[in-house]
């Protein structure tokens, strides 16, 4: 994978050399163990890297898979639990080499959950923790309240939100929010986990990482409580260093999303930093209250739209039930006060997703807060949510079911950011197992891990530095143009997208390809080959999971 000029520029799609697809990275020795073929073959066998058999088995025929395009058989080895690293070979063709031992996901999920680091904004990245992919400071002028341009804040800190170099709060408190509820359900998975990144001290590394978020988070609110959008600056930065990117940044409008989920993020912060630090947990939790206070005093829904002038990302929602019922779920999870039950009740009203985990959508984050509180609940209201939770499970693991790759998605499901829907989904099955306290859906979690690691009809893993066909030319700025041929590792790809929507994809996808092979590896396509903050953070949780040993 070395590359000539920065990036792949290239006119074509590049194709897998490989057509028998796993897990590139592997499996558990115990676990369910599938590789898909997209050409008829009966018997497989596993060899090692001397060449040796170690393994035959035969293949089934799955038939038609119309997500795919593809009538797929599968390779069933899950008997096979020796460890050691593999091939599987069938006819003439070799998959791409994986591993099978009892820590196998340990390397990619240290690079998953590090990508954050490198996403930081308002600090340089010292070599010591980031090598060769240091780089100086970067956005640390104050911005300016785009509606009051004498006022001018600092609002440093936080992370860059994807492949440009904004600050949006909904995403970031979402993102958050998905890493401080994965140490919430894995605590002894993050209490091991050691990042290399610069805090030192008793704090897991994994919320010395969120802290840096939150302390952004914080910043970003109003004296009144309520909470400014996103910082950026008035366009989008060229492909440039962050360092380099020196126009002005802007506060755009307060939006009652923002206000909701900033404040809802920081409940759900103060009770976890608690016992770290009680003050920044009090600071935490006084955000949370302002915030509510001017969710009070806004009764009515406040969205977002960029001005004319703006062309930064806008993150605009329809409504902000969810997000209210989110951060009233968090303040009655963090206080027992019966006002913050009513309130949450009163936002249950409306119709939103109850398993829902998305920025748009956070149903499933208030849903959850409720159900891990250990304040007095309502029996009805658990009930509720846990059977969301455990229907929204049994539907997926349908939808599973009936696809040759294993992969719980619908055709519809294949939009922009689409691996953040099918990592969302491997956290419904997660919760699930974890409500049951049992692990029914392991597998089928751990079959959408095998999906964004290479079990998909494109046979890329769409994590970057992770697997020997991997995506390494992802829509983000740095990695674009640090003069590196390897990309930053630990990058979730947006993935697939059936309908592409920027130039470079529009060029590169011929109309009528099968929703799950609408990508290219190609830094130009933004709608399918973008990174974001929180297209990693349910992977770091579904992670948490299936390394999880208790
Ligand atoms: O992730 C967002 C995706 O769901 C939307 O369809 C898309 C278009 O509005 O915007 C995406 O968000 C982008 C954001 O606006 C700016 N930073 C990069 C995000 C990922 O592409
Ligand atoms: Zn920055």
């Amino acid at each position: 994978m070395s590359r000539t000029n920065y990036g792949n520029e290239t006119e074509t799609v590049t194709k897998s050399p490989f057509r028998i697809f796993v897990n590139q990275i592997g499996y558990c020795p115990d676990s369910k163990k599938t590789a898909v073929m997209n050409f008829p073959c009966e018997n497989f066998q596993i060899i090692d890297r001397k060449g040796t058999c170690r393994y035959q088995g035969k293949a089934m025929r799955f038939g038609y898979d119309k997500n795919a395009g593809d009538t797929v058989y599968q390779a069933d080895f899950s008997d096979f639990c020796k460890k050691g690293t593999y091939r599987i070979v069938a006819l003439d063709e070799t998959s791409a080499e994986f591993c099978i031992a009892e820590s196998v996901y340990d390397g990619v999920f240290f690079d998953i959950t590090k990508a954050f680091y490198y996403l930081r904004c308002g600090c340089g990245l010292d070599e010591k923790y980031a090598g060769i992919y240091s780089h100086g400071t970067c956005h640390t002028s104050r911005a300016f309240v785009y509606d009051d341009r004498q006022t001018e804040l600092d609002v440093t800190g936080g992370w860059h939100d994807a492949g440009d170099y904004g600050r949006y709060v909904t995403a970031g408190s979402c993102a958050a929010a998905h890493l401080l509820y994965a140490y919430k359900l894995f605590p002894t998975v993050f209490k091991k986990q050691k990042l290399n990144i610069p805090e030192e001290g008793d704090l897991p590394d994994l919320l010395a990482e969120c802290r840096y978020e939150l302390e952004f988070l914080m910043k970003m609110q109003r004296e009144d409580g309520g909470v400014y959008h996103k910082v950026t600056t008035m366009r989008h930065a060229p492909f440039i260093m962050p360092e380099d990117d020196r126009e002005p940044l802007y506060l755009f409008a307060v939006s009652s999303m923002a206000t909701a989920d900033c404040g809802a993020v920081c409940a759900l912060a103060s009770g976890i930093y608690e016992k770290y630090d009680s003050e920044f947990s009090k600071r935490l939790r006084q955000t949370a209250e302002k915030s509510c206070r001017w969710l009070d005093n806004n009764p009515a829904f406040i969205g977002f739209q960029n001005p004319d002038d703006c062309n930064t990302g806008e993150y605009g929602e329809e409504d902000d039930a969810s997000n209210r019922f989110w951060i009233y779920a968090e303040m009655y999870a963090l206080t027992g006060d019966p006002a913050y039950h009513d309130r949450m009740k009163k936002a249950l009203t409306n119709e939103f997703s109850l398993t829902a985990m998305g920025y748009t959508q956070l149903g499933g984050l208030g849903a959850l807060a409720y159900l891990l509180c250990g304040q007095k609940t309502d029996q009805a209201l658990t009930n509720r949510f846990t059977d969301h939770f455990h229907r929204e499970a049994e539907r997926l693991k349908s939808v599973a079911d009936n696809s040759g790759y294993g992969c719980a998605m619908e055709e519809q499901n294949f939009t922009w950011g689409s691996n953040m829907t099918l990592l969302a989904h491997g956290m419904v099955f997660a919760i699930s197992d974890y409500l049951n306290r049992d692990c029914t859906y392991k597998n089928y979690a751990a079959a959408q891990l095998n999906y964004l690691l290479g079990v998909n009809p494109t046979g890329y893993s769409y994590v970057t530095g992770n697997g020997e066909f991997r995506c390494n030319y992802p829509h983000l700025r740095p990695a674009h143009v640090d003069g590196i041929d390897e990309c930053i590792p630990g990058m979730v790809s947006g993935g697939p997208n059936r309908t592409p929507c920027d130039p470079d994809a529009e060029r590169l996808i011929p109309k009528g390809t099968p929703p799950m092979k609408c990508y290219a590896d190609h830094v130009g396509c933004y709608s399918l080959n973008e990174i974001t903050i929180y297209w990693n953070s349910p992977a770091v949780f579904l992670l948490g999971y299936l390394c999880c040993k208790d």
